[in-house]
């Protein structure tokens, strides 16, 4: 049995939740009745959103930045340990977020087996890792300047192969059952590579990557349509992601990232699409404004976050057995406390996950049926409607977490006292 460090004491979380108790039961008491209403059992909306999970990312925890600039924040984490532990803060708080997703080498253990025993004192275990083949590291023998799966030259691309199965390597001492692979590959230029060999060479690389996987691991390959290249770019879009998928065999599966799309592009479609070719590996969530903008969950468009996942529950009900997305937050928290961001982020995901729960899909079915639009339309969104913030902080708190976490988050003076404790964070430009 690991050790308990578990970053915040746990007695003030309770007292916090004693003062707060009697309204949230209030609230689900009366949240309770309007569900029955409804044929719905919210006990049994409870149990669900109390398995729900999702992913954090090791780099969501320090001060995002953008290329013009990086504002750190006193008592930000300055290396990996501490990054952990501000994850184990955002978990013990919210309790819906019991594993990180680590990205190399940024995140680069000696001991990958000592971090895992670490994590778990801390009330975590690991997601899917992250290979970087989009920018340098210092001594690396060769450049990505001009690609790295897809680069011209083949030393370039066999560099970041290997790179690719040592994240494996690495993903295996964690626990990790997955690799996401993004490249930041493509052109700036008409003419400056073939688009055609370009993908072929894709298609070349992430085989060698692919036949080195585990046999209970997945490749999740993850689309962008454009940045860093701006004239093309390789794995651009759902299309390309799933034809590759396809291409590579089962253990191949798309990712989809919520800010990867064009403008108002339908993307609870594209859920179903990939689902239908059971290619829907899992979800990068953020929220996006004009491009890729890496905002909060939730924070723009909550109404195409329960979209999405009124969609999800559709594809899981179609197939019950086989339906595990990997679900993951992927955001940049460039003017905001990350924790707090984090916190609030993971609300919003799993308030979309219980919004998607209580749809009646028997009546939406029937109205599809009869071709009651209206009605089908209302079905949506009388769930939309429905504050389940009850449900969320009910779960929460029976399973040891705040019934306020961002309220108890100050209340602990986490920021504050790390700010004391911990190096001062270097500022300069670019994305952490
Ligand atoms: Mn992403």
């Amino acid at each position: 049995m690991a050790k308990d460090r578990r970053p915040l004491a746990q007695e003030a979380i309770e007292s916090h939740n004693a003062r707060h108790l009697e309204a949230i039961r209030d609230d689900y008491e009366s949240l309770g009745r309007t569900l029955s209403r409804r044929n719905i059992d919210i006990d049994a909306i409870k149990e669900r959103v109390g398995k729900f999970s999702v992913a954090l990312p090791s780099w969501g925890v320090g001060v995002g930045g953008t290329r013009f600039a990086r504002f750190p924040i006193p008592g930000e984490p300055t290396n990996l340990d501490e990054k952990l532990v501000d994850c184990a803060v955002v978990q013990q708080l919210c309790r819906i977020t019991p594993r990180v997703s680590l990205h190399f080498p940024w995140d680069r253990t000696d001991d990958p087996q000592g971090l895992r025993e670490d994590a778990s004192e801390l009330g975590l275990g690991f997601d899917a890792v992250n290979s970087n083949t989009f920018q340098d590291q210092p001594n690396q023998p060769l450049s990505y300047r001009h690609g790295s799966l897809t680069a011209t030259s083949g030393a370039v691309r066999d560099q970041a192969i290997r790179h690719n199965i040592d994240c494996i390597r690495i993903g295996q001492k964690l626990g990790s059952k997955a690799l996401t692979l993004w490249i930041g590959d493509g052109t700036n230029f008409p003419g400056q590579q073939s688009l055609r060999d370009s993908l072929e060479r894709y298609l070349e690389s992430a085989r060698a990557i692919y036949a080195e996987l585990p046999a209970d691991w997945l490749l999740l390959i993850e689309h962008k349509l454009y940045e860093p290249a701006f004239y093309s770019t390789v794995i651009s879009d759902w299309g390309t992601s799933v034809l590759a998928a396809k291409e590579l065999g089962p253990k191949a599966k798309c990712l989809v990232d919520l800010g990867h799309h064009a403008p108002n592009v339908n993307i609870e479609q594209i859920v179903a699409r990939l689902n239908r070719f059971g290619k829907l590996g899992g979800f990068h969530f953020n929220d996006s404004k004009y491009g890729d903008d890496d905002l909060d969950s939730g924070s723009i468009n909550p109404h195409q976050l329960f979209l999405v996942f009124n969609e999800l529950m559709e594809a899981e009900r179609a197939n019950p057995d086989g339906f595990n997305p990997a679900y993951m937050i992927d955001q940049s928290h460039n003017v905001t406390d990350p924790i707090e961001s984090m916190l609030s982020s993971a609300e919003a995901i799993a308030g979309a996950f219980a919004r998607a729960l209580i749809v009646d899909r028997g009546a939406l079915e029937t109205y599809r049926e009869q071709n009651d639009v209206m009605q089908a339309f209302q079905a949506l969104r009388r769930a939309y409607n429905t504050d389940v913030s009850p449900i969320l902080a009910m779960a929460r708190i029976e399973a040891g977490g705040a019934a306020d976490p961002i309220l108890m988050y100050r209340e602990s003076e986490w920021r504050p006292r790390k700010a004391q404790e911990r190096k001062r964070p270097q500022g300069g430009a670019g994305i952490v």
